[in-house]
């Protein structure tokens, strides 16, 4: 109990009752957490005063839920977490949402100032604040609970600002519990004015780039999640139509525009990159997913035009002939209300020779969908999904793996802003059940997980989560049973499985049944079919452990090439 609760007559209050009132009063609807010491009533009060709080098993996945939540809303997602442990699992999410340019908010408890900085050792103590800077895009600190509206105001303004990113909010033990005058405490209350303020071009840039474009025999536009994020769908569509300009998506910008559109020219990928002269990219950085923009990928002669809200994300790998520094809508829009006198039209035969190679690489694909084996592979599992889909085409879908990820990128079309979420810029794992969970919670739409048997074992036990609050996610578990390939023979001598390899035979799906999930262990198209079918028809937590070939997948999945000292080719 609290002094409040206590003392009904009081005029005095908190700083963790004040510290909720101000989450409310910025519009946070959700939590995503682990409770524990001191944070436990935080989360009680929230619940008393409608705030949704979502309660994990490890605070990794809580922080990806509030990250992804953070991509989909425009509005900060918020993790608890408690001190030191609590605090480091968490950390890595903030990171990784820094490194995406998601809002978040991590915050945690923290111990009694005096004996962390005296190196006393107190319980879970850490100087949390000093650890987490290198990693987030700003830290702060609350002492004073009159501070808390200014330190939630700061936190808030630096996720959304400029480049979104993750935000570090230290709580203090103390702080929680000092009392304060009601009256004087509400009168600290505010909530910011446009944390996120429209950032136009200058004109000369947009004239700059449309020069650019105007002399243009090759242009190509490269979308990517910024512009995603930005919810640019719309004039993107617009822009793109009016100047018949062929678009590559980046991953998580798939559906931005629909990838069957007639300028998609995502299965054309290393034609249009290494032949275009003018490349236009919306919110996409020029960094190792797109090979810094240099190397034999790329036309060596091209000319670069960046819209980004982050100026010095420009000349960042390779000299930008014409930046726009502004954010992604107004940058458009400006181009657009600019266009007519340059007279932007991209040429017939840039747009044939692109076309060509797209029919020529679907036939390609057609066969690898359609050849039957046994057992599955990645082609003919997937074509499965890709079918089964089309019924789906408004859901998320979450993505990880190395083989699962590239495969199911380039076989399941998307057709809708926002809607696949993947490993992100760092590729990195453990995102699975995290990023189902904050999506189903704050999209409100069903989610597909499409993971790999390893990618999967990062983030498993929420799946618990996942049944207790009956979320409608569907885990496809791509199973080759290993990392990359389930079949590597040991290179010792005591018998140890070799280091790519995980249990072939893991029945995956006996773990939901243990939380009241329905469970399916498939091997065959129909089978999957059935499965897949069933489960996204009933919305209710389901996991299809899929089994496929252990001996098809590629090291490193697509991007071998970053792995030149692989034994294994
Ligand atoms: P991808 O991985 O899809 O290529 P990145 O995450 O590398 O995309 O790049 C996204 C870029 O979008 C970042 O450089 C970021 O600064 C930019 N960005 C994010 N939001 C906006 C916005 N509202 N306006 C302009 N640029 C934005
Ligand atoms: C946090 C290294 C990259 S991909 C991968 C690992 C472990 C798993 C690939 O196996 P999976 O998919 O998921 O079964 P598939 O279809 O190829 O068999 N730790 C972190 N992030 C990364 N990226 C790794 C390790 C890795
Ligand atoms: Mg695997």
């Amino acid at each position: 109990m609290n002094y409040i609760e206590d003392n009904p007559n009081a005029c005095l209050t908190d700083g963790m009752h004040l510290l909720v009132d101000a989450l409310k009063m910025n519009g946070v609807d959700t939590i995503f957490g682990v409770v524990g010491i001191p944070v436990t009533d935080l989360a009680r009060h929230a619940q008393e005063v409608g705030i949704r709080y979502i309660g994990f098993r490890h605070e990794q996945s809580a922080g990806h839920a509030a990250a992804i939540s953070g991509y989909l809303t425009q509005k900060p997602g918020i993790c608890l977490t408690v001190s030191a442990p609590g605090f480091l699992n968490g950390l890595t999410a903030l990171a990784e949402a820094t490194v995406n340019g998601f809002p978040m908010i991590q915050i945690s408890g923290s111990s009694d100032r005096n004996i962390i900085d005296l190196q006393q050792g107190d319980y879970e103590g850490l100087d949390q604040m000093n650890i987490a800077k290198p990693f987030v895009k700003a830290a702060y600190r609350i002492n004073r609970p009159q501070d808390i509206a200014v330190g939630l105001a700061r936190a808030i303004r630096a996720a959304l600002s400029g480049r979104p990113g993750g935000v570090y909010l230290d709580i203090t033990t103390a702080m929680l519990s000092t009392t304060m005058d009601v009256n004087e405490a509400s009168a600290t209350l505010f909530a910011p004015v446009e944390p996120a303020p429209v950032q136009l071009p200058s004109s000369t840039s947009v004239k700059r780039a449309l020069k650019l474009l105007s002399n243009a025999a090759k242009p190509l536009v490269i979308i990517g999640k910024g512009a995603a994020y930005a919810h640019a769908e719309g004039v993107l569509k617009e822009f793109i139509e009016k100047t018949g300009i062929p678009f590559l998506p980046m991953s998580m910008a798939k559906g931005v525009l629909p990838d069957d559109h007639p300028q998609c020219a995502a299965a054309a990928r290393s034609l249009v990159l290494g032949q275009a002269d003018v490349v236009m990219l919306v919110g996409a950085r020029l960094n190792w997913l797109l090979n810094h923009g240099k190397g034999k990928k790329w036309n060596s002669n091209a000319k670069f035009i960046q819209l980004d809200i982050s100026a010095e994300e420009m000349d960042s790998n390779r000299p930008i002939d014409a930046p726009i520094v502004g954010d992604i809508v107004s940058s458009l829009d400006m181009l657009l209300c600019k266009m007519e006198p340059f007279n932007i039209k991209c040429g017939d035969a840039w747009m044939k020779s692109i076309q060509a190679v797209k029919q020529v690489n679907a036939e390609k694909m057609q066969q690898k969908l359609t050849t039957p084996t046994v057992p599955m592979n990645y082609f003919n599992a997937l074509h499965v999904v890709s079918e089964v889909l089309q019924d789906y085409k408004d859901i998320y879908l979450v993505n990880e793996g190395a083989n699962a990820l590239d495969n199911t990128r380039n076989i399941v079309n998307m057709y809708n802003p926002r809607l696949r979420l993947d490993t992100g810029t760092w590729g990195v794992m453990g995102i699975g059940m995290g990023y189902s969970i904050g999506a189903a919670v704050t999209g409100g739409k069903q989610v597909l997980a499409i993971e790999g048997d390893s990618a999967f074992g990062f983030s498993g036990m929420e799946i618990e989560t996942i049944c207790r609050y009956r979320l409608p996610i569907t885990i496809l578990i791509l199973n080759n049973g290993g990392i990359y390939r389930g079949d590597e023979k040991s290179h010792g001598t005591n018998g140890d499985p070799a280091p790519t390899m995980l249990m072939p035979e893991a029945r995956y799906d006996r773990m939901i049944e243990a939380f009241g999930g329905k469970a399916y262990h498939v091997t065959t198209p129909e089978g999957l079919d059935d499965a897949l079918s069933c489960a996204l028809a009933s919305k209710y937590p389901t996991l299809i452990n899929c089994v496929i070939d252990p001996s098809v997948g590629l090291e490193s999945g697509h991007i071998g090439n970053l792995n030149p000292h692989s034994s294994i080719k």
